[in-house]
């Protein structure tokens, strides 16, 4: 079997995705996605003008040279937009492979190690009975774990509370919009959040929390620490992560556990942090760390020191990419979550899937290869519009983690 022809296909259902596709010489095609949001036609122009000159040709089967040949061969390596252009061409060659044998992904990694891939949904409320609400309401469509978001008093706009009723998508079109932040009415305020979801929603269902790189290391062993009575599932991204050694001062404080890795790319910015057993959950995720490929290697060392994984899974990660999450989840050993950001009806039609949510948990299908298509025509309707995720400011003005 030879790679023929590779072509992007992107488009916007109401958000912007980057989808790769890879023909073969005997009919059969894979899906790799390429959606780096905010900096999408980046990655577009990385593999259209780099990558693909170099794929037709050849064996679709040695996914592993392949991957060797864009990491090592590239000379330039890591970096989000090179990695997630290698994960898309990757993932695409396990489709195909699926495809050629006849048997769905998770069976070339090993096979099902259970049933089905617990996931988390995201409450998010304005204050707290609205977050409490939002939560409530997840639980009774049979959610087990919860990730909860609220606005702060005192905080006009922050990350991951939506505006009206819409569900909440980061990345919005036109310029970069200004959030403004406050880290001491945050740190007052996350506590009396957690003491009064327990309280309503008792002390069964996961929940997690997304700090999303806004804190200081002692500021984040702080949380920790006020957050230890409400027993979290995890505290994630507590403190930006390229300082790993910063994660060794918040384990000093606190036995929450710790998720970090959504902005990694390369297994190396995690290398410190799953040896020394810094963070309990791994967040790199396929689209942006290199493909399957590369995320079993990081599985298998996080393995090693009972790290585990619990891969991000938001909307500006295509169903593509959210399929070969459950393909992965349902076969390693040490799966930890994984999170279901649901996407748009629209984006489903345009991405039609075989995967599924049932009872707190997922299943990708037996369909072979990833079981996800995209139609091309719908997707031709909706086209690219550029958009970036907001920036944030404290109350003077300062520039600071969103
Ligand atoms: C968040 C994301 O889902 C998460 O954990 O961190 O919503 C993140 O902000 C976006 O994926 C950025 O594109
Ligand atoms: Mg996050």
């Amino acid at each position: 079997m030879k790679i023929v022809a590779a072509k992007l296909i992107v488009c916007s259902p109401d958000r912007n995705f980057v989808t790769l596709k890879i023909e073969t010489d005997e009919g059969i095609y894979g899906l790799g996605d390429a959606t780096l949001n905010g900096r999408e036609l980046a990655v577009a122009s990385y593999l259209e003008e780099h990558v693909i000159p170099c794929l037709i040709g050849r064996d679709p089967f040695a996914i592993e040279d392949v991957w060797q040949y864009l990491y090592r061969g590239a000379y330039w390596r890591r970096g989000p937009v090179t990695m997630t252009a290698i994960s898309a061409v990757d993932v695409a060659l396990w489709d195909i492979k699926g495809k050629a044998l006849h048997t769905p992904i998770y069976n070339l990694l090993g096979g099902k190690s259970r049933q089905g891939v617990l996931v988390y949904a995201h409450a998010n409320g304005s204050d707290i009975p609205g977050a409490i609400e939002s939560t409530k309401k997840l639980m009774a469509e049979g959610y087990l774990a919860v990730r909860v978001q609220c606005g702060v008093p005192g905080v006009a706009s922050s990350y991951g509370v939506p505006k009206g009723s819409k569900p909440y998508e980061p990345a919005e079109r036109g310029l970069p919009s200004e959030n403004v932040w406050s880290t001491e009415r945050y740190l007052n305020f996350v506590p009396q959040l957690f003491e009064a979801l327990r309280r309503e929603v008792g002390e069964d269902v996961h929940l997690l929390h997304d700090v999303h790189h806004r804190l200081t290391p002692i500021e984040a062993a702080r949380l920790g620490k006020a957050l230890e009575p409400y027993h979290l599932y995890w505290m994630e991204d507590p403190t930006p992560a390229e300082d790993q050694d910063a994660f060794r001062l918040i384990r000093q404080h606190t036995v929450t556990p710790i998720a970090t890795g959504e902005v990694f790319n390369s297994f190396w910015d995690a290398h410190d942090l799953i040896r020394n057993q810094w963070v309990d959950y791994l967040r790199m995720t396929i689209v942006h760390g290199g493909g399957i490929t590369a995320l079993k290697k990081a599985a298998d060392f996080a393995a090693v020191y009972q790290v585990k994984t619990g891969f991000h899974g938001a909307t500006d990660l295509s169903p593509v990419t959210m399929a070969a999450a459950l393909h992965f989840g349902l076969a390693i050993h040490n799966f930890g979550i994984q999170e279901h950001m649901p996407h748009t009806s629209l984006t489903d039609q345009v991405f039609p899937h075989a995967y599924r949510f049932d009872a707190g948990y997922m299943v990708p299908g037996d369909e072979p290869g990833l079981g996800v298509d995209i139609d091309e025509r719908l997707a031709q309707k909706y086209p690219y519009q550029r958009a970036y995720l907001p920036i944030a400011r404290k109350l003077d003005g300062t520039l600071t983690d969103w």
